[in-house]
């Protein structure tokens, strides 16, 4: 027996300003009582998404020196997350914490682009690394621009219907992951789902999400800590996919309401209380 909290190494950028990667992940996950040991991968003044160009280092040569002192320590952890990445050998880095740990849950956050497009610093030697990690990891969260990236396939933000939607869950899983969830999906006409497959029992799950005139930078972040969060402390995959859209919603339409600059992200400190209680929620449906 254990009396520790679920543990996390957290292979994301620290981003100052703009509310995504690390500033969001450590405060939600320490909301639903899990521990977060960040390894930051790039530190910038703000995230990439309009605020002009970014004051930005590059942290490479810190990942591997820091996984080799984790590991001297005899440290445990529960689950390897990964997100943005700051240069295509810290895809390979990601990787390593995999391997030394391979108990621990692998999560990959394939972090490279949103609306159809790549993100600035986003290259194609990165996307290449990123569809090399994708085999390593358990479960994966692309949105739906990632989820076309790793499919080698043009976005299209045309309904796909239930057909298409499983087949590309299906064909990511192919990839290696036993688990895949696609965010920000156009399954059904007039809605905005996420999407999960659970390989080992072949089974599918559709979340609806309300679709705000806005979208801000960071939330995918936010649902993939949140659904780590929620896998980490007893949730099953639909109750997690449930949990990080409701939670995602709830910060998003606080933004909106107190008419927030979107490039700042949405407003998760005026949320996190309702992670903290802790609730069994159920939002899904077969998809
Ligand atoms: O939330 C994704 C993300 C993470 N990190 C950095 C980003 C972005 C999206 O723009 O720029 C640095």
């Amino acid at each position: 027996m254990t009396n520790r909290s679920p543990r996390v190494a957290a292979i994301h950028d620290l981003s100052g300003f703009g509310r995504c990667s690390l500033a969001v992940i450590i405060p939600i996950l320490a909301a639903m009582g899990v521990q977060t040991c960040p390894v930051p991968t790039a530190i910038l003044s703000t995230h990439t998404g309009g605020f002009g160009y970014p004051e930005i280092r590059d942290l490479t040569d810190f990942v591997m020196p820091c996984l080799e002192h984790w590991k001297r320590l005899g440290i445990e952890f529960d689950c390897i997350y990964s997100g943005f990445l700051a240069s295509e050998q810290q895809a390979s880095q990601v990787g390593s914490y995999i391997e030394a740990w391979p108990n621990a849950l692998a999560v990959v956050d394939p972090v490279m682009g949103d609306d159809g497009k790549a993100y600035r610093t986003v290259t194609p030697q990165i996307i290449s690394q990123m569809s090399r990690l994708v085999k390593k990891a358990d479960l994966i969260t692309p949105n739906l621009t990632e989820a076309c990236i790793l499919l080698g396939e043009n976005y299209t933000n045309e309904v796909l219907g239930r057909d298409k939607a499983r087949s590309m869950l299906v064909r990511l899983s192919e990839k290696g992951p036993a688990y895949v969830v696609i965010t920000g999906a156009f399954v059904v006409p007039g809605k905005i789902s996420n999407i999960g497959y659970d390989r080992d029992h072949n089974a599918f799950w559709r979340v609806d999400c309300n679709l705000l005139p806005i979208s801000y930078p960071g939330t995918g972040d936010i649902f993939a800590s949140v659904l780590v969060g929620g896998l980490l402390t007893g949730d099953s995959l639909p109750i997690a996919i449930s949990r990080a859209s409701r939670f995602v919603e709830i910060a998003a339409a606080t933004a909106y309401g107190y008419n927030c600059d979107p490039r700042e992200g949405v407003m998760i400190e005026k949320s996190i209380p309702w992670l903290i209680e802790q609730n069994t929620i159920v939002g899904y449906e077969p998809l």
